[in-house]
């Protein structure tokens, strides 16, 4: 019970400054109107959703109403409770559509075979749309999702529209694990993907790195890149690491900690997004990675966080 407390304590600054998605209204869907009926997609929580299995009534669909005429600088997909259970249900291939009349639909982005969405419960990943009609304004919103990861049942807990894009937080490289060479450590806060952080000193173990947000901000998302040559030299991953934050680099909270985690393929200069499971006000926020995919060397070209 303290336990709890003591999280939705941590968690109380999350919800004064993380972005509120624009408010909509669901308007139609597939699936029959039960409780996982498409409704759940828009009803503002996570613990319900929206799971079907109807391949004749494929592609599924959801149109949505903003109320208003809005331009979508992202949207963002919630996985469902039990999605690290059944990563197949995760979309790969969908397109959304915006129209003024719900007659008349423009392409707003189209994506194929994207495996951006992380087999991970309650986790919100979002999408920048680049069709044609990407900075047009609509009304109404329509999804059709044409594929699934592994089968034909989807699975998601929300489906939100953002006006404004997310923040990023401009951090600077405080300290680092290994020699600051060409490969050094400050390689990972320099804002290019070409350059990288690669290092492979056993006794160093765990390697970390501090950043330094400018002043007190609250991080919600954080994303790691993957190195210009992680496809030529494999398993150089991160796959256990922990996240911390601190005002002072003495005193350090952990915010994040993630286990013998997978998600990062062998791929080069590739994006990975995580949302630390707490957040709080800080200043300096440090990564401490434990262990790589193949034992000691890590390569990462970037961390940004984002507000
Ligand atoms: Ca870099």
């Amino acid at each position: 019970m303290r336990h709890l407390i003591t999280i939705s304590l941590l968690l109380l600054p999350f919800s004064l400054f993380a972005q509120a998605p624009v408010k909509t209204t669901f308007v139609s869907g597939t699936g029959p109107n039960d409780d996982e009926g498409p409704k759940m997609i828009c009803d503002g929580r996570l613990s319900t959703k929206w799971c079907i299995d109807i391949p004749h009534q494929l592609p599924y669909s959801i149109v949505l109403d903003a109320g208003k005429q809005t331009s979508i600088a992202e949207y963002g997909f919630a996985t469902g409770d039990d999605t690290s259970s059944y990563p197949d249900r995760n979309p790969v291939t969908w397109r959304l559509l915006g129209s003024n009349d719900k007659e008349n639909w423009m392409p707003v982005d189209d994506r194929k075979n994207d495996r951006s969405l992380p087999a991970e419960d309650f986790s919100e990943y979002r999408f920048k749309p680049t069709a044609g009609g990407a900075k047009d304004k609509f009304r109404y919103f329509r999804f059709e999702f044409i594929r699934m990861a592994g089968s034909t049942r989807i699975q998601l807990s929300e489906i939100n529209l953002y006006d404004k894009p997310q923040t990023p937080v401009k951090a600077t490289f405080v300290k680092g694990s290994g020699r600051h060479d060409k490969e050094g450590a400050p390689m990972i806060a320099d804002g290019f993907l070409f350059t990288k952080w690669c290092i492979d000193e056993p006794q160093e173990m765990p390697y970390s790195i501090v950043l330094d947000a400018g002043g007190q901000t609250p991080i919600t998302e954080y994303r790691f890149y993957t190195g210009d040559d992680t496809h030529s030299y494999p398993e150089r991953n991160p796959v256990t690491w922990r996240m911390s934050g601190s005002n002072d680099q003495q005193n350090w909270t952990t915010l994040d900690e993630q286990k013998n985690n997978r998600r990062l393929r062998d791929e080069n200069e590739q994006e990975y997004r995580f949302k630390p499971a707490t957040t709080g006000n800080y200043r300096y926020y440090r990564f401490e990675f434990l262990r790589m995919a193949d034992g000691t060397r890590l390569q990462l070209s970037e961390i940004k966080l984002f507000k």
